[in-house]
């Protein structure tokens, strides 16, 4: 079932293809009368710029406006060149395999391409909610530029704004979208450009599935390729500690009990119904190296797993974990200088046990779900499933 589907989704992604794959080529683009959409994926990191990125790209098929693609912020405070760097979408995925779902154009193609022409310097106007331009000196005025990752943001863009048109009591979910419609009418409003995505965090439960749009581009996979095969032995297990300084930091707001039923990425492993959420434990969020010990031991002796892949925000823990197998599992850990190489292995495993809180976890856990492979949860060992009767 869960095969026949993919095909069929292979099947309509190449068609699509076909006909839009021209259409995204810089010089053949054309102005679309229904409008754009431009936002800033200005909260968090990778994980929580791809969580946005779904709510986002809903956002605009919701509206029938084309979405500009904004590039992935990476923040390279600590390693050359101490700034951030603006990564075009398609470096990491394919941008063409987005168009199966709804009209989209890169932020760099839509400037380069289109802006001079329809959306001139001079006529530039940022949208976005009262509350957030009470925080500019005049209060009338969205804070588009102010502060990182805002300025260098449409810098990088080259966007001055002329204007700022204010909002409020609307959301960007589906129950709002004749206010939508209405107030911002695309031909008096061709580009809504907004301060921050136009999604909530973390993803909603019914964008989950755009994921299988979100397809690695030819370079990360040769990339990822290569390293498998040169590192790793089948059956795999791949895992993610998440458990650096600022990790432990955003845990320990658990042992408050004031984060409710709901914490960061945490639906995906507690359940998107609030009511009915299973019990995030501190083990779920911080695995200590006892969890991490025992869930690797039991993932590897259930998958007769040949080796072990870390992906790690700080530590590998890799000799205590090679001490587990006494030399018979090869434990592998990367230093990569992008995250996407990790997000890529992980991608790959025969097995992989992630972090529930983790948006970076949550990421591998969806683009898995789309090939219909196996994930579970440190901490929980029912395999990535909230209805423990569908364990195993
Ligand atoms: O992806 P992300 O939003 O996930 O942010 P969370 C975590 C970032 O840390 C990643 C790095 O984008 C990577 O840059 N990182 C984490 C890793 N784990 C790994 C790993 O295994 N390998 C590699 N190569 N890099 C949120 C943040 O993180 O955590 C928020 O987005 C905030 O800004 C919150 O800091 C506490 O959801 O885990």
């Amino acid at each position: 079932m869960a095969l026949s589907k993919r095909a069929a989704v292979v099947v309509r992604v190449k068609l699509v293809l076909l006909l839009r794959v021209c259409l995204l080529s810089g010089e053949e683009l054309t102005w679309d009368d229904s409008g754009y959409v431009l936002y800033c994926p200005c909260m968090g990191r990778f994980g929580n710029q791809a969580d946005h990125f779904l709510g986002s790209l809903a956002f605009a098929k919701m509206l029938n406006r084309t979405l500009a693609v904004p590039p992935w912020i990476v923040y390279r405070h600590h390693t050359p060149p101490y700034t951030n760097v603006h990564v075009p979408y398609r470096e990491f995925f394919q941008l063409e395999v987005l168009s199966a779902y709804h009209r989209v154009v890169s932020l760099e193609d839509f400037m380069e391409v289109l802006a001079p022409k329809y959306w001139p310097p001079g006529q530039r106007r940022a949208y976005c909610f009262e509350s957030a331009a009470q925080r500019s000196a005049d209060k009338k005025s969205c804070p588009m530029k102010d502060g990182n990752p805002f300025g260098p943001f449409w810098d990088y863009a080259g966007v001055e704004f002329n204007e700022s048109v204010l909002f409020g009591g609307i959301s960007f979910s589906a129950y709002h979208k004749p206010q939508w419609m209405k107030k911002f009418p695309p031909s008096e409003h061709p580009v809504l450009a907004l301060p921050g995505a136009p999604a909530q965090f973390p993803v909603m439960e019914e964008h989950v599935g755009l994921q299988r749009y979100v397809v690695w581009s030819e370079k990360t996979v040769k990339e990822g390729e290569e390293h498998i095969a040169a590192l790793l032995a089948r059956p795999y297990v791949g895992i993610h500690l998440r458990i650096g300084i600022d990790w432990q930091n955003a845990c320990r707001l658990l042992e408050s009990g004031d984060t409710g039923p709901h914490f960061m990425a945490s639906p995906q492993c507690v359940g998107y119904n609030r009511q009915a959420a299973l019990p995030l434990t501190m083990t779920m969020c911080l695995p200590d190296l006892a969890e991490i010990r025992r869930a690797v031991k039991l993932w590897v002796k259930r998958t007769a797993a040949r080796s072990v892949y870390i992906a790690t925000d700080s530590e590998s823990h890799s000799k205590d974990i090679e001490k587990l197998f006494k030399g018979k599992v090869k434990v592998v850990s990367l230093q990569p200088d992008s995250a996407q190489t990790d997000l890529y292995i992980l991608g790959q495993a025969d097995h992989f046990i992630g972090n529930c809180v983790s948006s970076f976890s949550a990421f591998v856990k969806r683009d898995r779900d789309v090939h219909a492979l196996p994930s579970s949860f440190f901490g929980m060992d029912t395999l990535g499933k909230v209805n423990p009767k569908e364990e195993l």
